[in-house]
């Protein structure tokens, strides 16, 4: 019997610098209501899914910094949306700024399963932008002064039938973030962005390249490992900004499956079937037969580029 999981990506479309938790948080339970009524198994939505995306303000007060943090999950905000999903008995995640109770932040996401318990954490490993304020660039992209590089690596969990990993926006541009998820048989991997629909350094990169980059990173980490990958957008105009919309879900073969349509709130829905993962991954990307690790010893011990002589 093919074990099928039915994904809702609950694209969310702009949140205001000025919209509350709550208000955010009943735009959640609407995409959740819709997902119920296509008898989905489990909803994915955005990056930061709480606020607006807050790295591209420059900050300077502490106090202004922790206002985007929530310092437990669930939280008063969020406890409606975990208790309507259990009484769904439909899984979720999200992701928001975390601020642990010793007081380190991380660009966080959980997985919460059909009984609205919270069985998986990633934490951002790749933290796009810089850390000072940047006159050169059209706007800022503060990450790495608001977070730290996520401390907990990339797990993988036994969950609602399958194996099912996260990752986090710029980490899916990178091949080792699915090729540590792949070497634990992940199935389905979720994420969710934000990202701006042009290049702060280079004026002619628009959002037709913004999107392209976005579909070769997902489908190739697809198909090179076998896996489902569920990408989920916050997008639409963030007080001026613009983020791409684009959210898709790909299957094994690295092919689209589905995808949205506009850049508002909007439910994306594919049954995606975790053994049409099993052929890959016996055959062409059967990694135990075919990985040659005796000549992958650069990728772990060195960072940058070391040119030849
Ligand atoms: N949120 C996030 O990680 N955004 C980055 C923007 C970097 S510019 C390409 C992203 O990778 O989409």
């Amino acid at each position: 019997m093919a074990r099928i999981l039915r994904i809702g990506g609950a694209q969310m479309g702009a949140i205001q610098k000025t919209d509350s938790r709550q208000v955010v948080a009943r735009r959640m339970l609407d995409l959740l209501d819709r997902a119920k009524a296509q008898n989905c198994d489990l909803v994915v939505y955005p990056e930061l899914a709480l606020t607006t995306f807050f790295p591209r303000w420059y900050m300077t007060d502490q106090v202004d910094v922790d206002s985007w943090f929530e310092r437990e999950m669930p939280n008063a905000a969020t406890r409606p949306l975990f208790e309507r999903a259990a009484r769904y008995a439909i899984g979720l995640t999200f992701g928001y700024a975390e601020l642990t109770s010793d007081g380190h932040r991380f660009n966080t996401s959980v997985l919460v399963d059909r009984d609205g318990r919270i069985v998986g954490k990633y934490r951002k490993v790749h933290l796009p932008g810089h850390s000072e304020y940047d006159p050169q660039r059209a706007f800022q992209h503060l990450e790495k002064r608001y977070f730290e590089p996520g401390d907990l690596g990339f797990p993988v969990w036994r969950t609602m039938g399958g194996i099912l990993g996260m990752c986090i926006c710029n980490d899916r541009r990178w091949p080792e973030t699915y090729r540590v998820m792949g070497l634990q048989g992940v199935e389905l991997i979720t994420l969710g962005y934000n990202t701006p629909s042009t290049n702060a350094q280079k004026s002619d990169e628009g959002p037709q390249t913004r999107l392209f980059h976005h579909r070769l990173t997902l489908q190739a980490g697809a198909y090179q490992n076998s896996t489902w990958v569920v990408a989920v957008a916050k997008c639409g105009i963030e007080d001026g900004h613009p983020l791409i919309a684009g959210s898709i879900i790909v299957n094994p073969d690295g092919e689209i499956v589905a995808e949205s349509q506009t850049e508002d709130d909007e439910l994306i829905v594919a049954d995606c079937d975790l053994d049409a993962t099993v052929f890959g991954k016996e055959t062409i990307f059967d990694f135990k037969r075919h990985r040659r690790v005796e000549h992958y010893e650069r990728i772990t011990s060195q960072t940058g580029v070391i040119l030849p002589e």
